[in-house]
């Protein structure tokens, strides 16, 4: 049996149940209310790696999401904006909706978007995911918004041809051509909000700088659909996204600068 999952009785009504931070008061996802952003300018963010054409890429299927992961050192970097230090590229992956007005964790104004995107990176100071994961600062996950367009985003070819050969839950493949974190980024990263939260799954840790770019990347409803064929242990996963959790006595920044 799966620890958790998004419906029934180990939906994420019952995480806390078995995970206590699953309940803490700086959880995530949240809607962002833009009327009520405090707008600063932060220092230029730098992206370090992200347009190098990467080998080794691994996706992977976890039953849970689709995953990407890089073997190659060294790995992509941020630092810059918000953040104090560096912090290293460890995974990404995928939240999606069993249809297209759904699917998106963070949503803007109470608007959902069909998938996100999460690029988790952790202070490279802390040396480890597993040791960062045990500091307020110790992780930081850009997140992007999708929207549909009519017209295929060519890069994310190569991520939906890699997907047909991981539909089954823990299966992974090694992409064929090298893989450009840039090519599958909206064009504009400098308008951002970010805010403290938490990993969206349990154990739900409250150690996580979150980055929500603003412009959302644009791709057709056939690309998102085949993230919807991926399959967990028990079926389908049709859905994978968290509901949106108390703000609380939090302050969402908008960067606009
Ligand atoms: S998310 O970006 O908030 N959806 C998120 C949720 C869970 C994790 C990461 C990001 N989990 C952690 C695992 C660690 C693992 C690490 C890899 O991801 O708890 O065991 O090493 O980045
Ligand atoms: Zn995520």
């Amino acid at each position: 049996a799966e620890d958790f999952g998004y419906d029934g009785s180990i939906g994420p009504t019952y995480w806390g149940d078995r995970y206590q931070e699953c309940r803490g008061k700086h959880q995530s996802p949240i809607n962002i209310n833009v009327l009520r952003v405090k707008q600063v300018a932060l220092p230029d963010i730098s992206f370090v790696g992200f347009d190098d054409p990467i080998d080794n890429v691994h996706v992977t299927n976890n039953g849970h999401t689709v995953l990407i992961e890089v073997e190659n050192e060294p790995h992509p970097r941020v630092s810059g904006g918000p953040l104090e230090g560096n912090y290293v590229f460890s995974q990404m992956h995928f939240h999606w909706g069993d249809n297209d007005t759904l699917g998106s964790e963070d949503k803007i104004n109470h608007r959902s978007f069909p998938m996100e995107l999460h690029m988790v990176f952790y202070k490279e100071e802390y040396k480890t995911v597993k040791n960062a994961v045990t500091h307020a600062d110790g992780l930081t996950v850009l997140a992007f918004f999708y929207e549909l367009d009519r017209h295929q985003h060519p890069a994310y070819d190569d991520i939906t041809s890699a997907l047909g050969n991981v539909t089954d839950p823990h299966s992974s493949v090694v992409m064929k051509k090298p893989f450009s974190f840039l090519n599958i980024l909206p064009y504009d990263l400098r308008r951002y909000f970010t805010y403290r939260g938490s990993l969206t799954t349990p154990p739900c840790s409250e150690v996580v700088i979150w980055l929500d770019f603003e412009q959302p990347v644009r791709l057709t409803h056939d690309q998102i659909e085949v993230f919807r064929e991926l399959r967990s242990a028990s079926g389908k996963i049709r859905h994978n996204f968290r509901p949106i959790q108390p703000i609380g006595d939090r302050t969402v920044f908008y960067n606009i600068d």
